[in-house]
């Protein structure tokens, strides 16, 4: 078992280099994640991202993933805002960027600072192995967050902190030293329904449970093709990512973007973009206006139809010259949304 003393100083580490919570849980299996895991890919929940499937044994527990595995350092990073995220929803020309892609890409952001106390930890465990995830590996970090206690699996899925509400980006260190195992995190929502009702396209099938097919954020982000035609209107105008059902969490009144990392911090230009801007946007422009941010990934075409589902549900006329040009774009799922944009645009009253 590794000492108290270096647990601690483990833990005042991750602090100071920026982790806002930290904890310690076994990488051993645990039977029912790995079956919740295993009913939510059996029900389909998890739409076109077969790389979810393909690595289900890895995913299912630490020690799938690396045997060698004993305990698993989890770590929550904050990026409150200071705004209200749902603040631009009543203004259907500006385009809804979700508060976790306005600043930089927190891949790199977690990762570097996760990296740093990796490099830390074998500084005084020279014997000991770990490895550093976040996001992209097949690691199940809400779960295991939760059972190293720094917060609980919410009814939208996600984990909410006591301290910091659902503003928490996670990230994971395996390690093959034996840590003592910290609480897991309680739940606390209680009656609270608040995320459930607020979801536009009722993507929760049950509480805890999200179909992301119906999610806004996989179908802004993650959904490659078209977007099915009775969706569409519930996009509103959000283009990345969607907030609603973490912005209405009660336990955010303890979140204070005071604890958000420095350099989390939003861009200016991405807090209330016009979407007439966004629809400009040639593939050089996407690519150098989104250069280190998360968004860049998705590509400029993806964004665009995001773009012209937005311009459609905003029925206004100012747009239609711009939504009129891309129905002859180059491609073909950009200009579908463009058509049916400059429909819905010549419907409105
Ligand atoms: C795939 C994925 C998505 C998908 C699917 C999300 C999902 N809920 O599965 C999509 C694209 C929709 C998505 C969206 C978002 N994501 Co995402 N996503 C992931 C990813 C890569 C894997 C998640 C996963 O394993 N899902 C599989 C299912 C099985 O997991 P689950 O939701 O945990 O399912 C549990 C519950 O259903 C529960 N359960 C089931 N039945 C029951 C019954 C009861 C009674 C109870 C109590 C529980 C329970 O058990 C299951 C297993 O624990 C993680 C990163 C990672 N590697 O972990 C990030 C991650 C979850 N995403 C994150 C974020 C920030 C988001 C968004 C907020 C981004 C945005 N603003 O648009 C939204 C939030 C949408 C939402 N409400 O979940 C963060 C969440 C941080 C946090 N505090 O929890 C993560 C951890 C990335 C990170 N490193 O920070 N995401
Ligand atoms: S992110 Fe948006 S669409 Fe997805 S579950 Fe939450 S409220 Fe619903
Ligand atoms: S909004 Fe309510 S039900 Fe949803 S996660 Fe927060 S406390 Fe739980």
């Amino acid at each position: 078992m590794v000492n108290a003393e270096l647990q601690d100083d483990l833990r005042t580490e991750a602090q100071r280099l920026g982790f806002v919570a930290c904890g310690f849980t076994s990488a051993a299996p645990d039977p029912q994640r790995a079956a919740r895991l295993e009913e939510y890919l059996g029900e389909g929940r998890h739409g076109s991202m077969e790389w979810m499937e393909a690595r289900k044994a890895q995913r299912a527990s630490p020690q799938g993933l690396w045997p060698e595995a004993r305990s698993v350092i989890a770590l929550g990073m904050s990026y409150a805002p200071d705004i209200d995220p749902l603040a631009l929803e009543s203004q259907p020309e500006k385009a809804r960027v979700s508060v976790y892609a306005q600043g930089r890409d927190y891949h790199d952001v977690v990762k570097k600072t996760l990296k740093a106390l990796a490099r830390w930890l074998i500084e005084r465990a020279p014997e000991s192995e770990l490895k550093v995830f976040v996001d992209t590996a097949p690691v199940m970090e809400k779960p295991l967050g939760e059972a190293a206690g720094i917060g609980w699996q919410g009814k939208h899925t996600n984990v909410v902190s006591r301290n910091h509400g659902s503003w928490l980006f996670l990230g994971a260190i395996y390690s093959t030293l034996d840590f003592a195992h910290d609480t897991p995190g309680r739940d606390l929502c209680g009656s609270c329904r608040a995320c459930q009702d607020a979801c536009p396209t009722d993507a929760f099938p049950s509480p805890y449970k999200l179909d992301a097919r119906r999610c806004i954020s996989y179908l802004t982000i993650e959904h490659k093709g078209e977007v099915e035609e009775d969706l569409r209107p519930l996009l509103g105008n959000r283009i990345y990512g969607c907030d609603d059902c973490l912005a209405v969490c009660p336990w955010n009144k303890f979140a204070d973007a005071a604890h958000r990392h420095l350099k989390l911090a939003p861009r200016q230009e991405l807090a209330a973009p016009d979407l007439a801007a966004f629809l400009q946007f040639d593939d050089a422009g996407f690519r150098q206006f989104f250069s280190g941010s998360p968004i860049k990934r998705i590509g400029r075409n993806r964004f665009v139809r995001n773009c012209l589902y937005a311009a459609g549900n905003s029925g206004s006329a100012g747009l239609a010259p711009l939504v009129r040009g891309l129905c002859s774009d180059d491609d073909p799922i950009v200009a579908d949304a463009a058509r049916w944009a400059l429909a819905r645009i010549s419907a409105a009253p």
